[in-house]
């Protein structure tokens, strides 16, 4: 390498003599400072202390905690946490999102908290009050769905019950890297013992508000808990207020009535994807702020939401759905909601392309996600 560089350099002199002169870093490439100390070592020594892509991989390069970890242990303190959730066992079509939390942590290894100054807010959400982690992912069984759903319920409850870094808000909030849409459930489950019944604001191409006898097939209890029928069973166990709301919805239906009729009595209203043609934006921004209005919000991006233009890493792809771009306004725009937890679910990498066009639009789905929840904190109840 030396050697290249000495003879390249060589032949920069000759051929452009008259050019400016150039001189070469003896080493470059690792030795960026953005993402490592930021320090320059006055005596000249190399620094290794970190760097863009070195380590193992965490979203955005931030520092990984032992949330799991058991009793007494000592466990660094957050206020935002990332969790993932490798389940893909309640899917009705093309299985894969058990690798999402890997797929959407590779997406996201350009951002570094260091080097994310907002270009529309000007602000950087990493370096303001909250301290961010990743806690790795959940350990699921992919056996057996009801102690995997069990076991992610858990999840939440150890990394939501620790006390925050905050002293005033003193909830950890909990960003949850699915995973197929089942995994939504018992993030609620855990959100409901701190914050109450809250508001889903949905972005899905489908309404998974299904009735489990429709969406199960009446085959057992156990096939009608599933990625379509989580939010039915939400509502039923009273996680869920009536001011929800779908975002994105286009799929088709089962039947011609029964399915939009039961959505509505699980306390959804819809804004369907071609709504923000003539709403714009602004106008599905406005919906959402007005239908939630007063109530904290769980916020849950299903990647179908995009159109497979742009997420085609997904197991139930609809045609006809919005931009990424268009996403990230509308989600960008959802400041002061108290948004208590929040998901980005149904990322299937092995369908994505050589560019990962999913996972990086996953990674920034998230990065918008953790700025609402800087922007806004929000005080929840501790549990003994
Ligand atoms: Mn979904």
């Amino acid at each position: 390498m030396y050697e290249m560089l000495s003879s390249l350099s060589a032949l920069c002199l000759f051929s452009v003599a008259a050019a400016r002169e150039i001189t070469f870093p003896p080493v470059f490439g690792v030795q960026v400072p953005f993402g490592s100390t930021g320090e320059h070592d006055i005596d000249g020594e190399l620094d290794v202390s970190g760097a863009w892509y070195s380590g193992l991989m965490t979203y955005a390069n931030l520092p990984y905690v032992h949330c799991l970890a058991s009793d007494g242990e000592n466990v660094e303190k957050y206020d935002i946490a990332i969790v993932g959730a490798p389940f893909d066992t309640g899917v009705t079509a093309r299985p894969g999102a058990r690798f999402g939390p890997s797929g959407i942590r590779t997406g996201a290894r350009r951002i570094a908290p260091q080097f994310s100054w907002n270009m529309y807010t000007g602000r950087n959400s990493f370096l303001e009050w909250a301290k961010i982690v990743d806690c790795g992912d959940a350990p699921l069984t992919f056996l057996d769905n009801t102690v995997a759903l069990n076991q992610l319920t858990k999840t939440h409850k150890v990394i939501s019950g620790r006390e925050a870094n905050d002293t005033e808000y003193e909830v950890p909030r909990i960003i949850t890297l699915g995973g197929d849409h089942t995994t939504t459930l018992p993030a609620l489950r855990s959100t409901y013992d701190h914050f109450g019944p809250v508001s889903v604001i949905h972005f899905d191409s489908h309404l998974d508000t299904w009735d489990p006898e429709v969406l199960g097939g009446g085959l057992s209890h156990y096939a009608g808990v599933n990625h379509g029928t989580f939010l039915h069973i939400a509502h039923e166990e009273g996680l869920v207020l009536n001011s929800s709301i779908h975002a994105g919805i286009r799929a088709p239906v089962a039947n011609k009535k029964y399915d939009l009729r039961h959505d509505k009595a699980c306390g959804f209203s819809i804004i369907k994807a071609r709504d923000l043609d003539r709403k714009g934006t602004q106008g599905v921004i406005e919906r959402l702020k007005e239908r939630t209005s007063g109530t904290k919000v769980y916020i849950s991006v299903d990647i179908d939401v995009l159109d497979p233009a742009y997420a085609p890493a997904t197991g139930t792809a609809e045609v006809g759905g919005w931009t990424t771009r268009e996403l990230l306004t509308i989600l960008d725009g959802l400041t002061g909601m108290e948004v208590i937890g929040a998901d980005v679910v149904e990322v299937a990498p092995i369908y994505d392309n050589r560019g990962e066009t999913t996972q990086l639009a996953a990674a920034e789905v998230v990065h918008s996600l953790i700025s609402l929840m800087v922007e806004t904190p929000v005080k929840g109840k501790l549990l003994a």
